[in-house]
């Protein structure tokens, strides 16, 4: 039913490598492939994807990017001596030669060929390839960071070329600035590029101010080249999810690609002596899981950079197997972004508002010259007078991400009789405890005895337990009335272990708001009635002027709300309600349905009520982690929703740290929602 994941990786891309003494280049090693192939081949990982074969880039291929003359210098590497190998390479930046590193490098943009000639056929539905030497830096005339060929740059032409699509996306999560993917597509709206990285207000390589947060495109390419500058290291999960949540989904959604292509460069995460960032390995099923239901889920990973050998290997295994579909990790230690992230966050907005209808309403960039660069001096001021000694980045020690169980039943159904079982997933239903069943006919059942409605509510509760044992990853309930079917589980929840219960509730469902203040449940309801009134930190109505009608809205608030709320929640059980009449589109929901299982290592429950059959194929399809289809290019919501929603995050970024998209000192206008935070 899930089309595969492809894997594309040949042992011959182990077989360069640096001949000489280069401190700068010495990190980048053949080990580099093996360890991260090895650690697939040990885990079982790479025998549940297809392998796809390499082969060679065509002269035709590297020319839809490259120049002649330089492909023809590269051509004349394999014939040079040592002495003329060291000399070529001086002629180009952090990058070193070899005999065989032009037939590795043709199959290293071969192999992302490959890749996406087997997503775009649809023989599979994603795939990783694992490269080597890296495209990102490497130029139309230059080889540059360890670069030859600019293997994502010449898989975006191949593919809007060969395949005739519009859009698209290049995630580039290397720590470092793929300034040759930005210069290809500079002026080019129809490929839009995405890059955080180490910066440092310019101090760190390839030190170009064409990195920072301003370089927004050009011409006609304008508003689609998106770099986010880390200007201190140390950046952790929080600061990573934040960009993804208020800069890169909402503005991919709006731009709705037909191909995603990800510059998966390892050197992001902990340990890692270039990045010199803290986010651990299981970071990148999220990021990979949080763009899988973009363009149909094709999604094309190509590794980039990734230089601590142990942290690389963990980050591929976590990207794989995210990809094959294995419910992603509890994330760790959301303790939301740090100053400088929300720094650089506010930038990006700002910068960006002009262009995309998501950031309409984002902050103006910061008054005048609170420059990024005064801010610097006063830091290094700082620094110099503590002396502070910070540990270096390979004696950084960090927990092995735990084993990822896919459960053994992925989706159970608790159906009505006649209403038919989806193919891949399994007909729940519990065999009735009359203990249980007794007491939920005292709590919920006082004035009636329908027995139909006693067996689907002792079916939930089973369910909720055998989640909660992770026999069952996710389920889908058709009930006869999801506000008390809704109530149940919340009861039983509490008692069966589930720490943390986050309860979406699309539509006007009757929500008590009882037993809704102390944390153990979040409820976030999504309606058109304004009359809601948010009730303290952990009951939040979202109003929408069309309700959920408005999918530009609706998609904004996801994003930009829900999601970095449930982030921070880290709940331990999904409960996703769909209220009748939600005028909720199947895509919409389907998106929603697909991107919330991010959380409580996938374990969501869907309550709909009876008259709602024909939403069960599509949910069921969505929670047995089918890619949604996409929404299509965004219109702009409504601009009072935007202002609305915008208010809301304002007024909960006191309580909730990862709705914060601009730090406390120069918050501007917003400064007043942080009134509680500074003391
Ligand atoms: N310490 C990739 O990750 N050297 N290339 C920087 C500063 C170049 C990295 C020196 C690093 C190139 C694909
Ligand atoms: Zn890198």
């Amino acid at each position: 039913m899930k089309m595969g994941t492809a894997l594309l990786y040949d042992e011959e891309m182990t077989k360069y490598k640096l001949l000489w003494v280069d401190p700068v280049c010495k990190i980048e090693v053949p080990e580099r492939l093996t360890v991260s192939h090895e650690a697939l081949v040990k885990t079982g990982l790479a025998d549940r994807c297809i392998a796809v074969p390499v082969r060679e880039a065509t002269d035709a291929d590297i020319l839809l990017v490259h120049s002649e003359e330089y492909l023809e210098a590269v051509k004349t590497t394999p014939y040079m001596t040592l002495e003329e190998l060291m000399e070529f390479t001086l002629q180009h930046g952090d990058v070193y030669f070899h005999p065989n590193i032009y037939h590795c490098a043709k199959l290293a943009a071969g192999a992302t060929l490959q890749l996406v000639d087997s997503v775009m056929t649809g023989k599979v539905r994603n795939g990783m390839a694992l490269v080597r030497p890296p495209g990102h830096h490497s130029m139309r005339s230059a080889a540059n960071g360890f670069c030859v060929f600019n293997n994502v740059a010449i898989a975006a032409r191949y593919a809007k070329q060969k395949y005739g699509i519009k859009r698209v996306l290049i995630v580039d999560w290397d720590v470092h600035h793929g300034q040759g993917v930005q210069y290809c597509f500079e002026d080019d709206p129809s490929v839009l590029y995405f890059s955080w990285h180490r910066y440092e207000h310019q101090k760190f390589w390839p030190q170009l101010r064409d990195s920072d947060y301003d370089s927004v495109g050009k011409e006609k390419g304008a508003g689609f080249n998106i770099n986010v500058p880390w200007n201190k290291v140390g950046m952790k999960n929080s600061d990573y999810l934040s960009v993804f949540c208020h800069v890169l989904l909402p503005i991919a959604y709006e731009f709705s690609p037909d191909l995603v292509l990800v510059c998966a460069g390892f050197d992001s995460a902990i340990g890692d002596p270039e990045g010199e960032m803290r986010a651990s390995p299981d970071i990148f099923a999220h990021l990979t899981h949080l763009l899988m239901n973009l363009a149909g889920g094709k999604l094309c990973a190509v590794l980039e950079g990734g230089y601590n050998l142990t942290s690389l290997h963990q980050s591929v295994c976590q990207t794989v197997q995210t990809l094959l579909g294995d419910p992603a990790p509890r994330p760790a230690n959301l303790d939301g972004p740090c100053t400088s992230a929300l720094e650089s966050l506010h930038c990006v907005r700002a910068a960006h508002k002009q262009y995309w209808s998501c950031l309409k309403h984002a902050a103006e960039l910061p008054t005048s010259d609170v420059s990024t660069k005064c801010i610097k001096l006063a830091e290094e001021e700082e620094k110099q007078k503590t002396g502070e000694v910070e540990k270096s980045a390979e004696e950084e020690t960090w927990p092995e991400p735990p084993k990822r169980l896919a459960p053994p039943v992925s989706t159970a159904l608790v159906l009505p009789e006649g209403v038919a079982c989806p193919d891949g997933c399994k007909r729940f239903s519990s065999s009735e405890d009359p203990v249980i069943v007794n007491k939920l006919r005292e709590k919920f059942l006082t004035d009636s005895d329908d027995s139909d409605a006693l067996t689907t509510l002792s079916s939930l509760t089973a369910l909720v337990e055998k989640m909660e044992k992770n026999e069952i990853g996710n389920g889908l309930a058709l009930v006869r009335d999801v506000s008390m079917a809704m109530m149940c589980v919340v009861q039983h929840a509490a008692t069966a272990h589930h720490d943390r219960v986050l309860i979406v509730c699309v539509g006007d469902a009757v929500v008590s708001s009882q037993g809704t203040d102390d944390g153990k449940t979040l409820l976030v309801q999504f309606s058109n009635k304004e009359s809601e009134e948010q009730k303290g930190k952990f009951h939040i109505p979202v109003c929408l002027k069309k309700g959920c009608s408005d999918v530009s809205g609706f998609t904004q608030a996801v994003l930009g709300l829900l999601l970095p709320l449930g982030y921070e929640y880290d709940p331990s059980l999904v409960l996703l309600v769909r209220a009748p009449g939600s005028g909720l589109s199947d895509g919409a929901w389907q998106q929603l349905t697909g991107l919330l299982q991010g959380l409580a290592q996938g374990h969501t429950l869907v309550l709909m009520q009876e008259g709602e059959k024909a939403c069960v194929g599509p949910t069921a399809s969505s929670l047995l982690g089918v890619a949604a289809p996409p929404l299509g290019k965004l219109h702009a919501p409504l601009p009072e929703d935007v202002e609305a929603l915008e208010r809301l995050r304002l007024g909960l970024q006191a309580d909730w740290k990862l709705l914060r998209t601009t730090a406390p000192e120069t918050g501007g206008g917003e400064a007043p929602f942080f009134g509680s935070e500074i003391s």
